[in-house]
């Protein structure tokens, strides 16, 4: 009994003080009914994006059943049509042939039935042989947000741009909460994997009190679903799982795999975005098919401190495999860090990170990302810069191009590991560390990288930078994306984003990509080992007064041994 009140007591605590750092967002589905239908008068287009996706005003949130088929990119997502803050929910459509350029459609599923009259959430594509494309998606039948799994098909399969999507009546919802299950935390179901009984499985996010879940559903013909007795995999304290994606990835190269290979080839990943937190984490582990559960290696930590995709602003994500190029593809959203009012009155928020390639590490410890090949279209104006030496204390300018909406790949080496900082085992969490030491306090190796988004005068920068701490039996890497300095704007979430970096260190190199766009800065460091998305709006660093620098505040110096950056075009958004 005692026992038990300390654990409640324990986990509200943790709770209370997760949401207190929960990544400074409010939580999704948080109503403004005074602002959710609130058209703006005109777009403010000063921080809007050139080439990542976003559609022409209003709200955006989570990508939603992203998939390749009969010659198109089919990109669905959460949308407001009526306003720029969270509200009226729709699946927005647009198709594409690059995955850069984007033509948008009408909407595709929107409120229209009893079984989704109060709002259509995430979901996902899964192509069935056969069939053709079918997405479930989660429907909202009531003000209390009371969550069903919605089937739905192209009303004709014969048009290439998949426009008209129907829910037939007779089988719809295909699967309701059911008992002993939380109909108000039941939601965006998975794209489905075929076993080898023959049988379809997929997951549907959930928790039990504060345990996260992913509930896995059997069926036969994709319509009649069946929950089985124990959900796939579920984790204390980690609150409701929203968004679960599930898939194999290949122990060798890059290949993409379809989401119904399983074998000794594979590795398997669960991703979950945590509610709580507005982060994500995934595991990679053991599918036991025979059993149905899912175990996580013990390389990979299952909780809050778990690997990322991206230690910054991306959330919700989801990803898909390209039969095209075989390659699996992970979508995230990136929100705003500015206020609700500042969005009704910019008339916009939210926009999508470039579409990014995922594989396994040839470590098999962790998943690397890449974006797209595509996006290389869009590079013109190239200028480069090698074996620059930057002493301590120097920043250097890479002149030349539109700092603004730029692509910037760099390698930086150095001599010597010797005046590494001394690592204290007590910074575990990247993001404390990051805004402690920042890009301004001087260290032994590093901090080293890119001025993003700098006003002349450096009144404003994002800095993008490694330090190297130097522990007893190895050497720690951190990754940084401060957005401290980013703004001479107060009001705003300015995070101090950070992950740690797998590094080996023959080479004494590190290397980082950095994709920015007025306001996003999508940084990879050591080919997407680990990578932050940061929203920043500066108010000085914009359009044609932005720069880009490259510096170094550590006492070691550092060699920029090569670098290219290239102004990027618009991508088409029509
Ligand atoms: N957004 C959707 C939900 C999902 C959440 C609602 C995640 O289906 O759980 O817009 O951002």
């Amino acid at each position: 009994m005692v026992l038990s009140k300390v654990v409640t007591i324990f986990v509200a605590v943790l709770s209370i003080s997760l949401l207190l750092i929960n990544n400074g967002v409010e939580a999704f589905h948080k109503v403004y009914p005074h602002l959710q239908s609130v058209s703006a008068i005109s777009v403010s287009e000063v921080h809007r994006t050139g080439y990542h996706f976003q559609p022409p005003r209003n709200w955006i949130n989570d990508p939603n059943g992203p998939m390749y088929y009969n010659g198109y990119y089919h990109l669905f997502y959460q949308y407001n049509p009526k306003g720029s803050v969270w509200g009226n929910i729709v699946w927005a459509h647009s198709v594409s042939k690059d995955l850069i350029n984007w033509k948008a459609l009408e909407p595709a599923i929107y409120p229209s039935k009893p079984f989704d009259k109060y709002g259509c959430w995430s979901g996902s594509a899964t192509i069935v042989p056969g069939k053709g494309p079918v997405i479930l998606y989660t429907g909202i039948i009531d003000e209390k947000n009371t969550q069903v799994q919605v089937y739905a098909i192209p009303e004709d399969p014969t048009d290439p741009l998949l426009r008209k999507w129907i829910k037939p009546d007779a089988i719809n919802p295909i699967v309701i909460a059911g008992q002993g299950v939380n109909g108000s935390a039941f939601r965006d179901p998975t794209t489905a994997w075929m076993g080898k009984d023959g049988r379809w499985r997929m997951l549907v996010g959930s928790r039990r009190k504060h345990r996260g879940m992913a509930y896995l559903y059997r069926s036969r013909d994709f319509v009649k679903w069946v929950r089985a007795k124990h959900p796939i995999h579920s984790k204390t304290t980690t609150g409701m799982w929203e968004c679960p994606d599930f898939y194999p990835v290949s122990l060798k190269g890059k290949v993409g795999l379809d989401t119904s290979i399983e074998g000794n080839h594979v590795k398997h990943v669960l991703k979950n975005s945590l509610d709580m937190t507005r982060f994500e984490y995934y595991t990679l582990g053991t599918y036991l098919t025979d059993k149905d559960k899912y175990i996580p290696s013990n390389t990979s930590e299952d909780g809050w401190g778990g690997l990322r995709y991206d230690y910054g602003n991306f959330y919700a994500s989801k990803s898909f495999f390209d039969q095209s190029k075989n390659r699996r593809i992970l979508w995230g959203w990136a929100n705003e860090s500015d206020s609700q009012d500042d969005d009704v009155k910019k008339g916009w928020a939210g926009i999508q990170a470039i579409p990014r390639t995922v594989w396994l590490d040839p470590t098999e410890r962790q998943l690397v990302q890449w974006p797209v090949e595509e996006l290389n279209v869009l590079r013109e104006k190239e200028v480069s810069m090698n074996n620059q030496k930057l002493e301590k204390g120097n920043h250097v300018e890479v002149a030349g191009i539109t700092a603004a909406q730029a692509d910037v790949e760099v390698t930086f080496s150095f001599s010597s590991l010797d005046k590494a900082e001394a690592y204290d085992p007590s910074w575990v969490n990247a993001q404390d560390l990051c805004s402690q030491k920042g890009s301004k306090v001087q260290g032994g190796v590093g901090p080293f990288g890119l001025l993003t988004l700098a006003s002349e005068n450096l009144a404003e920068f994002t800095p993008v930078f490694f330090r190297v701490f130097k522990a007893p039996s190895k050497h720690v890497v951190l990754l940084c994306s401060d957005a401290t300095s980013s703004s001479l704007t107060s009001n705003l979430y300015k995070p101090s984003f950070a992950g740690f970096v797998d590094v080996d260190f023959a080479t004494k190199k590190l290397s980082l990509r950095s994709l920015i766009d007025h306001s996003v800065v999508e940084s990879f460091g050591e080919g997407g080992k680990t990578n932050i998305l940061s929203r920043v709006y500066p108010v000085l660093a914009v359009a044609n007064q932005a720069n880009l620098f490259v510096f170094n505040n550590g006492t070691e110096p550092i060699i920029v041994e090569n670098l290219k950056a290239w102004s990027m075009k618009s991508a088409e958004l029509i």
